[in-house]
């Protein structure tokens, strides 16, 4: 039997719902996991034609992360731990969407494309989040690529950032890490070891950090972490997954948008906690104070906590090496101000979605690049890497300045330049606090969010809006963008905008403005806008105090 005959004979065990047609959203295919067996099996197939393609092994991802434990998802992994391709994306949608009969003649399609030599070896490593329905979902991307000869490695339960990790590892022939969970912990806990071997701060109540898991992977793994890091850092976790439901009234998702502590989770007042989403690629830090009062200190705060650190130990080691910020425009006013005014470093917007960030995270020296809701990392330049290395090597320059390149070594070595990570985030964060001597309550004063608000509009069909200038402004439906416009004048120091989710089936809808109070009305008259003129589906949302 022939490669496509097997194609299409396995490919009816693993059917297309009639009439289901889905997007390779803001990161891969989501939707109720019901729907998406058949997406499997097809990403397994794209993902051996990817590896025969670049001749290195792709990642697949099973996985819905912040979603609803009922959803599920698939993210496809490229050769350096990035996030895939975009024509691959487009291939991906072409795949998901063929009925039965066309599927072989849109996998001929692509590897005439691409000039795929389909006798090439082929080689996908695999991994899952905790959800009930992953290991069944994995089982069909096994098929798949089983079925074009391709050769797995199934590596089970593993957060997202540990997958891309391997993926990366491996086709850098070590030269990144080693493609095992030994060594993905090893690597991070020897670079987190040397870099708080003598910082300032690391008393043992300093070492202490409330974690909120998700329920999801994120909390098995980091206990697994924990064996490799000699008590340097005391987690307590909660949400661990042992009674709560995924994701469910906890969560880095949950906390940043709600602006309140998760569920499930003790909290003494000033107590430095942070929370991960449901795979683990996301994190937020937040404290509650002497008072009461809730304080979130998210991506945007990591991100100026991380590049204040790197710029300074750059000037103490003498080095050239450009910084940049790159953010959305979830990004708060407050952060970029004080990014570009205060710290002085490049600030650059992107569209929402690491793929977008990460790759112009790509053109600097360094790249640091956060999205608000806690994903991101810090990208170093060959440049920039092979600049630090022989700083640390070179005998003739000061002892503050080799101190400061060496450390600069180790952030290198802690940081998953793969993607976003919160577990290797987490490290870092814990690692610069230590190092500056800083408290979670010194770090937040470095600036004052603007207050904002975020919520969801249900519409028929969110395709209707579409955006420009990095998602910041509406060109479609037509009307909605003067009303936003309209209704932003009205407030002091405001902006708003909105956007179509990629993962979820709603439109985003953002607000920032003096007051919490402003803030909330604005999101809740864009909501109306966007219900009146969008096509406004169900019960317009309001800000959580309004309820
Ligand atoms: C994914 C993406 C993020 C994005 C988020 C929400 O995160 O990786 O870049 O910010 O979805 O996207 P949207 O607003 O389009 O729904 P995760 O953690 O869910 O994989």
């Amino acid at each position: 039997m022939s490669q496509f005959e097997e194609v299409f004979q396995k490919s009816s065990l693993h059917p297309k719902p009639k009439g289901l047609t889905l997007q390779y959203g803001t990161a891969g295919f989501r939707t109720v996991a019901k729907h998406l067996d058949h997406v499997m099996f097809r990403m397994g197939l794209l993902a051996t034609l990817r590896s025969k393609q670049t001749k290195s092994t792709i990642g697949v991802m099973v996985t819905a992360s912040h979603n609803p434990e009922e959803d599920n998802g698939v993210k496809l992994i490229d050769p350096m731990g990035e996030m895939v391709n975009s024509d691959w994306e487009g291939y991906a949608t072409q795949l998901a969407n063929a009925e039965q009969e066309a599927l072989c003649p849109a996998l001929k399609d692509i590897i005439e494309k691409e000039a795929i030599s389909i006798s090439e070896i082929a080689s996908v490593f695999i991994g899952r989040d905790t959800r009930p329905s992953s290991e069944s979902l994995s089982q069909a991307v096994l098929d798949g690529v089983s079925c074009l000869g391709g050769h797995t490695q199934d590596y089970g339960l593993v957060t997202t950032p540990q997958l891309h990790y391997m993926v990366r590892s491996r086709n850098t022939h070590g030269g990144y890490g080693t493609d095992t969970l030994q060594g993905y912990y090893q690597k991070l806990s020897e670079a987190f070891i040397e870099l708080t071997r003598n910082a300032q701060n690391h008393t043992d109540d300093q070492k202490r950090l409330v974690v909120d898991g998700a329920n999801g992977i994120g909390a098995p793994k980091l206990r697994e972490l924990e064996a490799f890091l000699n008590s340097e850092l005391l987690v307590v976790l909660f949400n661990v997954g042992c009674s709560g439901k995924l994701n469910y009234l906890c969560g880095a998702d949950y906390v940043k948008v709600h602006q309140k502590p998760p569920q499930g989770m003790h909290m003494e007042a000033g107590e430095r906690c942070c929370s991960f989403d449901g795979d683990a690629d996301r994190i937020v830090y937040y404290y509650n104070d002497s008072a009461g009062s809730f304080h979130l200190l998210d991506g945007d705060k990591i991100a100026t906590l991380i590049s204040t650190y790197l710029k300074e130990l750059l000037i103490q080691a003498g080095l050239n090496l450009q910084i940049a910020v790159v953010q959305t425009a979830y990004a708060n006013g407050s952060s970029t101000r004080y990014l570009e005014d205060i710290l002085k470093v490049t600030v650059y917007c992107t569209k929402t979605g690491v793929k977008h960030l990460h790759h112009a995270a790509q053109m600097f020296d360094i790249g640091v690049y956060f999205e608000a809701n806690g994903h991101g990392t810090v990208l170093f330049s060959k440049k920039a890497e092979e600049q630090i290395q022989q700083l640390t090597q070179d005998s003739n320059v000061s002892k503050a300045k080799k101190r400061a390149a060496k450390l600069l070594k180790n952030t290198i070595n802690l940081i998953n330049q793969a993607t976003g990570d919160a577990i290797s985030d987490m490290l870092i964060i814990e690692a610069v606090l230590a190092i500056r001597g800083m408290t979670v309550q010194e770090w937040d004063s470095i600036y004052t969010d603007l207050p904002n608000r975020q919520l969801k509009v249900k519409v028929s069909d969110r395709c209707v809006i579409d955006t420009t200038d990095a998602e910041r402004r509406a060109v479609t439906p037509a009307g909605l963008q003067d009303a936003i416009d309209a209704l932003v004048k009205k407030y002091t120091k405001a902006r708003a905008f909105v956007r179509p989710s990629g993962t979820e089936d709603v439109v985003r809808v953002y607000a920032e403005a003096n007051t919490q109070e402003s803030a909330d009305d604005l999101a809740h008259e864009v909501c109306l806008a966007v219900y009146r003129l969008a096509g406004g589906v169900g019960d317009v949302p309001k800000p959580d105090h309004k309820h």
